[in-house]
């Protein structure tokens, strides 16, 4: 019988020789602007363009969203399942040549969602290495992917280390609430910034070193940058299923359905004494 989430995964995997490749001249702005009024690099279209096309390829994907684009875009069949990407999570790391990523998740039912109706999740990482992490049924695997999209696992069961060792967190410190200052303080005395302005790869050095990474709500932003359904949702699933935390400063980022598809949070993921800490400090 055939597994549909192992479907969307090699997909998603098949785009990365060709999202690598392409990046090379992409590296200009387009025009326009995505749904969330940021300015859209060549490659965020191209990346975006490449897994709408091999997704809803799937019989069983019937939808397609993306932070790239503004609706849902549906297939014509009898599929059940919905993909919600984030193609090229910190393109603005393309100037400079720097790590980014391709993040999605797998639901059930049509979109948006609550992130306790992930099936499945991953992302891939461009970093020196190709590397993809997916998490299903509570167990993240984290694979190498070779120059033809084949996949070999390096990592069996991935879990956060005992000790956390790294912390990074967006946004200018001037905008920061008092409150989300103060934990900070108490977070750079006990950790080692690592802060690389995409969260894929942020995130991966948490769930390899061990730690916190978060993007605040701000003074002028409450809802804070990153976008719930595309980059929240699948980030926790991953971080949670490795045995770590999430939080969008008062419950599970899993626990919360965006009323719009490009809805904003906080975001915080790791370590989950640091979760836990950051909750107590945000509600003092
Ligand atoms: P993007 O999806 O448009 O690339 O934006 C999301 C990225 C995250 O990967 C990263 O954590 C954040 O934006 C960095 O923002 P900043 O440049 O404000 O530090
Ligand atoms: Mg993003």
């Amino acid at each position: 019988m055939s597994d549909p989430i192992a479907a969307v995964v090699d997909a998603v995997a098949s785009t990365a020789p060709d999202v690598r490749e392409g990046l090379v001249g992409r590296r200009t702005y387009e025009a326009g602007a995505n749904p969330s009024g940021e300015r859209q690099l060549e490659a965020d279209v191209y990346a975006d363009e490449l897994l709408e096309a091999r997704l809803l390829d799937i019989d069983a994907v019937t939808g397609y969203a993306s932070e790239e684009r503004e609706p849902v875009v549906r297939a014509d069949g009898e599929g059940q399942y919905f993909v919600a990407t984030d193609p090229l999570d910190g393109s603005s790391n393309l100037r400079s040549n720097n790590a980014m990523g391709t993040l999605f998740g797998v639901y059930d039912g049509t979109l948006p969602a609550s992130g306790d109706d992930l099936l499945a999740s991953g992302f891939v990482l461009y970093g020196p290495i190709t590397t993809m992490v997916v998490a299903r049924d509570g167990v993240v695997t984290e694979s190498v992917i070779d120059g033809d999209g084949s996949r070999r696992v390096v990592t069996e069961n991935l879990t956060l280390p005992d000790e956390p060792t790294v912390y990074g967190f967006g946004g200018r410190v001037p905008q920061w609430t008092d409150a989300f200052a103060d934990y900070v303080s108490e977070v750079e005395s006990e950790l080692k910034l690592r802060y690389g302005g995409a969260m894929i790869a942020d995130v991966n050095q948490v769930l390899t070193y061990g730690g916190i990474f978060g993007y605040p709500g701000l003074r002028e932003r409450p809802e804070g940058k990153l976008r719930l359904l595309f980059e929240g949702h699948p980030i926790a699933h991953i971080v949670e299923s490795a045995g770590g935390a999430s939080s969008n400063g008062e419950r599970s980022l899993l626990a919360c359905t965006p009323e719009e598809l490009h809805e904003r949070t906080p975001l915080f993921v790791g370590h989950e004494t640091y979760v836990d800490r950051l909750e107590a400090a945000l509600s003092r």
